[in-house]
């Protein structure tokens, strides 16, 4: 397929350490990825779900033990161990090359090496990249296939360059003990072992257009982000495209396709999807920034997904799609999740592969659910309704607002706008958010998150904060304007106060006409706040007062996180860029 050189040298290295039995190279073709999807079906690694309801679509079943991302098990390998950081696990590359290779040294034995040449980024864009991931899963091969683009075409365009990255993946026996997902982005390498979960193995996704690509941003000057990216079409026609950051399992997905209120649909207003997940930015020749989405698909989280919160999401999972841990309703061969409808199948394999039991559901008690919270489709992009034209084009689009948010259930309002970039960055580096099931460990616990890059940020932090600075300096008044959201404010009881999904386009309106100079605000101690009238509520059932108690600023709220935000920047000792620290501090003035 290829006659690069440095390709070659590191694929015989792997063929010696893992010693397959087969070689097999992934041309991108149909038909050898059916042939690849029957041999799945013959081994159980694949269901295969009813051709007439959900075509071209598969279940697939991970160990109970390898269900989310690791971030315990996460490591940069950098020669220095500053280098990666305060917020990362580090170990010296020479001893971790080495502890890999005895794990992953001859099980490919009995086994396919697979070798997939994939680009993020449409192929042949200046924006995008390229990389290789062998591995001995035909499950990574086919999600490998949806999420990015694949084949010999990567390679022509690859030429004899050494610019790509080389990914090793070995499932090994998916042992939680031996696990690891190592980035050394000295040497642009990920090896990843004994796991085959989603954000662990697809070397494409986290791994590289995270952590290796923001280190690579770093030393290249762009910024690759944990970003979905949105256009918002007004009734003149004019698009204009915003991106924004939420920790994993915190409604990216959901923003990039939400679908507007009706009134606002009956004015005109469309979104367009361009990435639910990740943003690769450059500054362009205008000297705007641009953003493209180096992702081909969706890895979406399946609970809480149906036709009313997302029906972009379902549409875009209805045909060709790959589930993983959802429940099967034999029924139907169709496939199952919690918040999918109000029918509980009573004939149905929960994601652990067991008979599931309706009426034992309990909706306080996740051990009783059929599918897993961090269950998820893979789905590709182009079946997604409101996909937007600039998808594949990979010129980018132009960022007018840049949004930072989390779950918050006290604290931060609704929405508010930051005084100027550097106050912007200060607002992403302190962001918190309650933990989600997509990484192991404790669910709903806060925790600093800072631009929601805390499990994918590729060097260290200090230095990521510094490099958003310095990308502010260059774009200059060019920057797009900062804001930070929160959909997930609670009541006394617990319950979400504010509607979010499609109604966050309300909020979104706003932000536009911030960038624009056409909307008014409030300057409270944290930025500016809109006028509770500013956020339109036309056929909404949601009163005036309920809305100004979410974008209240609490002072003593504010101070208690202000003393927390002391805390967490205590972490980044001299890194810390004294512009943040000043910014802290006159927060800590404005409160008083
Ligand atoms: P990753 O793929 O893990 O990066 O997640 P994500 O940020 O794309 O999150 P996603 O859109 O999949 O949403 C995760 C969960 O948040 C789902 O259960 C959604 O139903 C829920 N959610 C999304 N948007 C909103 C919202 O506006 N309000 C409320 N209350 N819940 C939301
Ligand atoms: C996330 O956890 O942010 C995801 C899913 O998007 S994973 O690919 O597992 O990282
Ligand atoms: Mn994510």
């Amino acid at each position: 397929m290829t006659e690069n050189k440095t390709v070659l040298k590191w694929l015989d290295e792997m063929k010696a350490l893992l010693t397959p039995d087969e070689v097999i190279w992934i041309d991108g073709s149909e038909a050898q990825l059916d042939t690849l999807r029957r041999e799945a079906v013959e081994t159980g690694e694949m269901i295969k779900l009813n051709e007439e309801k959900l075509p071209g679509c598969y279940l697939h079943r991970t160990k109970p033990n390898d269900v989310a991302r690791v971030e315990d098990r996460t490591f940069i390998c950098t020669t220095k161990e500053e280098d990666a950081g305060p917020t990362n696990h580090w170990c010296d590359p020479k001893e971790m090359y080495e502890r890999l290779y005895n794990i992953a040294r001859g099980t490919y034995k009995g086994r396919t090496m697979y070798i997939i040449p994939y680009s993020m980024g449409p192929i042949g864009s200046p924006l995008a990249k390229i990389g290789i991931e062998v591995t001995d899963s035909i499950y990574v091969v086919l999600n490998m296939a949806i999420m990015t683009r694949v084949g010999k075409k990567v390679l022509d365009v690859l030429g004899d360059s050494d610019d790509w990255v080389r990914g090793l993946h070995a499932k090994c026996d998916v042992d939680p003990e031996n696990r690891y997902i190592c980035q050394f982005p000295e040497d642009n390498t990920i090896i990843s072992v004994n796991s085959a979960y989603g954000g662990n193995v697809l070397l494409g996704k986290k791994c590289f257009a995270l952590r290796i690509a923001s280190y690579q941003g770093w030393k290249e000057g762009w910024m690759a982000e944990h970003m979905l990216i949105l256009g918002i079409q007004n009734p003149k026609g004019e698009i204009k495209y915003v991106a924004a950051a939420f920790p994993s399992a915190c409604g990216k997905t959901n923003l990039a396709m939400m679908i507007p209120p009706q009134y606002l649909r009956d004015k005109g207003y469309k979104v367009w999807t361009v990435g639910d997940d990740i943003a690769w930015m450059r500054i362009g020749k205008d000297g705007r920034l641009y953003a493209i989405n180096p992702e081909n698909g969706f890895f979406g989280v399946a609970p809480g997904t149906n036709a009313h919160s997302n029906y972009n999401a379902l549409a875009s999972t209805r045909k060709n799609t790959i589930f993983t841990n959802v429940a099967l309703n034999l029924d139907d061969n169709t496939v199952w999740w919690e918040g999918l409808n109000k029918d509980l199948p009573q004939n149905a394999i929960d994601w652990k592969g067991n008979k599931w039991d309706a009426s034992k559901f309990d909706k306080a008690d996740k051990s009783t659910y059929a599918a897993h919270p961090n269950s998820r489709f893979t789905a590709p992009a182009v079946n997604c309704p409101c996909i937007s034209d600039e998808f594949n084009k990979g010129e980018g689009v132009p960022i007018s607002a840049i949004i930072f948010g989390g779950r918050r259930a006290k604290c931060a309002p609704l929405v508010y706008q930051s005084k100027d970039w550097v106050n912007g960055v200060f607002v992403g580096s302190t962001m918190a958010s309650e933990t989600t099931a997509a990484a192991a460990g404790a669910v709903g616990v806060v925790r600093r998150d800072p631009m929601a890059m805390l499990p994918f940020c590729g060097y260290n932090m200090g230095d990521y904060f510094q490099h958003w600075l310095d990308m502010g300096k260059k774009l200059g008044d060019k920057a797009p304007k900062i804001f930070n959201v929160n959909w997930f404010r609670t009541d006394d009881e617990g319950n979400f106060i504010w509607p979010g999904f499609g109604d966050n386009c309300r909020v979104i309106n706003w932000i536009i006409d911030r960038c624009e100079g056409k909307a008014d605000a409030v300057e409270t101690p944290i930025g500016f706040v809109p006028k509770a009238e500013d956020i339109d509520l036309t056929d909404l059932d949601f009163d005036i007062e309920t809305l100004k108690s979410i974008l209240k600023v609490d002072k003593d709220v504010w101070s208690k996180e202000a003393d927390e935000i002391e805390e967490h920047y205590k972490k980044f000792g001299d890194k810390l860029p004294t512009e943040l620290r000043e910014q802290l501090n006159s927060l800590k003035n404005a409160l008083k």
